[in-house]
């Protein structure tokens, strides 16, 4: 069974955010949005589709530039109020020919064609008289209709706007072009599914398909962010050389490229969400632009603190081997019962270094099995067995915030580009200064939980157990969810 989608006209003046409000109803930044008025005289349709299946159509239309004009020609020829939606067709007709009105006209033709109307004014603008006719004009064409009060600007006319609406349109809502939630988007589809009961069905079809993009969508960020942490807490980069003392003389070369293959997974991952939720050109950045943004990634010290990570909590990842230092970190992390051996044995060293943010980032842990490779190993390089070359494994990172600070990158930009409406042109910003990271707030439990999935990792690198793996996912599913629900609470707020 194949229905028509229902279409939904988005039309008001120029100016008050029209094309905003369809760029974020269908999650498409190419849409024309533009600061000065526009001076589009066509409609342009914009399908809202999940998995190939159109589920509704929002339609951009030309501002009103001559309602008076219009309203004033059709009063002309009235005979009855159930006269108007068919004055308001013979106005298309007749003026097809004369050229005349091309933006009612335009706007119109998609509306009598059975598009819903979404009228969209300003709220931060005086209401003025002159809106009644067009107000009349939607009236007139007997279409189901509802009001957005938009805000673009700093004033605040809302209530005079409600009364005035609430006598042309069965709903009014306020609504802001740039933050606008999941929850808010299906609202609207709800209330449509109210004034337009013959499209009912087709309503929850795509109120249902939504959702399940939705669960999807966590789904796949979940998948991707799992990733990233196992593939970085268990990346290594094999080292051929001549003799120790050449590992010496390159260890800042090694440094600077194993950094960068770390750096490189992380911006891989944020591509991937990204484009998981349609943003594929916003440019997303560091917050706080005093401070260099160069200086902003990964590894710098400024990003480690600004995670909330001070001194005193930064030791919660490495506390077990800070047990070895000291006892202050027994507590963050739960105390003896937790330190078993094995796990002193593989964070000793590595977590020696949970102060020095950023400096040690990899022992050279060790030469291969067998140290110098007289005959290929499993893996061996035949070029080095032959020259007579030894092989280091350089990694996996030992620093034992890493994850941490990783994870909580991963969920402040997997936050901003949740925030994000497709209405927005300028650059995102990832986190604001002095935010604490979602990590901070990790109960002790899940810390715990997570640090022994992370010291799993890094000590069978070669191997990683998929047990690890699923720990870190379904908590980074959870912490997905809390995001989510942080972000529908702002947009609301
Ligand atoms: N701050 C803010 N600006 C908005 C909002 N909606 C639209 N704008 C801005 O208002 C201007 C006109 O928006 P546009 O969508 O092109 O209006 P249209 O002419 O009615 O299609 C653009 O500069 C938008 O960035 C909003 O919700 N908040
Ligand atoms: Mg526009």
């Amino acid at each position: 069974m194949t229905t028509k989608a229902p279409a939904f006209a988005i039309v008001g003046r120029t100016n008050k955010g029209k094309s905003s409000i369809v760029a974020t109803l269908a999650e498409d930044d190419s849409v024309a949005i533009s600061p000065r008025p526009g001076t589009t005289r066509e409609c342009h349709e914009y399908p809202v589709r999940v998995d190939g299946e159109v589920l509704f159509t929002l339609v951009d239309t030309p501002g009103f530039e001559q309602a008076g004009a219009v309203l004033a020609w059709l009063r002309a020829g009235e005979t009855s109020a159930a006269s108007r939606p068919g004055r308001v067709a013979e106005f298309l007709r007749v003026h097809e020919r004369t050229g005349e009105f091309p933006e009612e006209r335009a706007l119109l033709t998609p509306i009598m064609h059975g598009a819903s109307v979404l009228y969209v004014v300003d709220g931060t603008k005086p209401y003025r008289k002159n809106y009644e006719d067009e107000m009349e004009i939607l009236r007139w064409t007997g279409r189901p209709a509802m009001a957005l009060v938009n805000r673009i600007g700093e004033g605040d006319f809302t209530a005079e706007w409600h009364a005035a609406l609430h006598q042309y349109f069965q709903t009014v809502r306020d609504f802001d072009a740039f933050h606008v939630s999941f929850d808010e988007r299906v609202r609207l589809l709800r209330t449509f599914r109210e004034l337009r009961i013959e499209e009912a069905e087709a309503i929850d079809r795509a109120i249902g398909a939504l959702e399940q993009e939705r669960r999807r969508r966590r789904e796949e960020a979940s998948a991707i962010l799992t990733s990233l942490l196992v593939d970085s807490l268990t990346f290594t980069m094999q080292v051929d050389v001549e003799d120790e003392a050449e590992i010496t003389r390159e260890k800042d070369r090694l440094a600077e490229r194993f950094h960068e293959a770390l750096r490189e997974r992380e911006r891989r991952a944020r591509r991937a969400v990204e484009h998981l939720y349609r943003h594929d050109r916003a440019r997303f950045v560091e917050g706080d632009l005093e401070r260099p943004e160069l200086d902003r990634d990964l590894f710098a010290k400024e990003t480690w603190n600004l995670l909330g990570l001070t001194p005193g909590q930064q030791i919660f990842a490495g506390a077990v081997a800070g047990a070895t230092v000291g006892g202050a970190a027994d507590a963050v992390v739960g105390g003896a019962s937790f330190m078993t051996g094995a796990l002193i044995g593989t964070l000793a060293g590595g977590g020696l270094s949970a102060y020095r943010v950023g400096k040690r980032f990899a022992k050279v842990i060790s030469s291969a099995p067998g140290g110098r490779l007289g005959l290929p190993k499993i893996g061996g390089d035949v070029k080095s067995a032959l020259s007579g070359k030894r092989r280091f494994t350089v990694g996996p990172h030992a620093q034992p915030n890493f994850p941490w600070v990783l994870l909580d990158r991963a969920l402040l930009h997997y936050a901003s580009v949740l925030a994000r409406t497709h209405a927005r042109r300028d650059d995102v910003s990832i986190g604001e200064a002095g935010e604490k990271g979602p990590v901070s707030g990790l109960s002790r439990e899940t810390r715990k939980e997570l640090e022994v999935a992370f010291v799993q990792l890094r000590k069978r690198h070669d191997d990683p157990p998929e047990g690890a793996r699923a720990v870190i996912n379904a908590h980074v599913r959870s912490l997905i969810e809390a995001v989510e629900r942080e972000t529908s609470k702002r947009a609301s707020g």
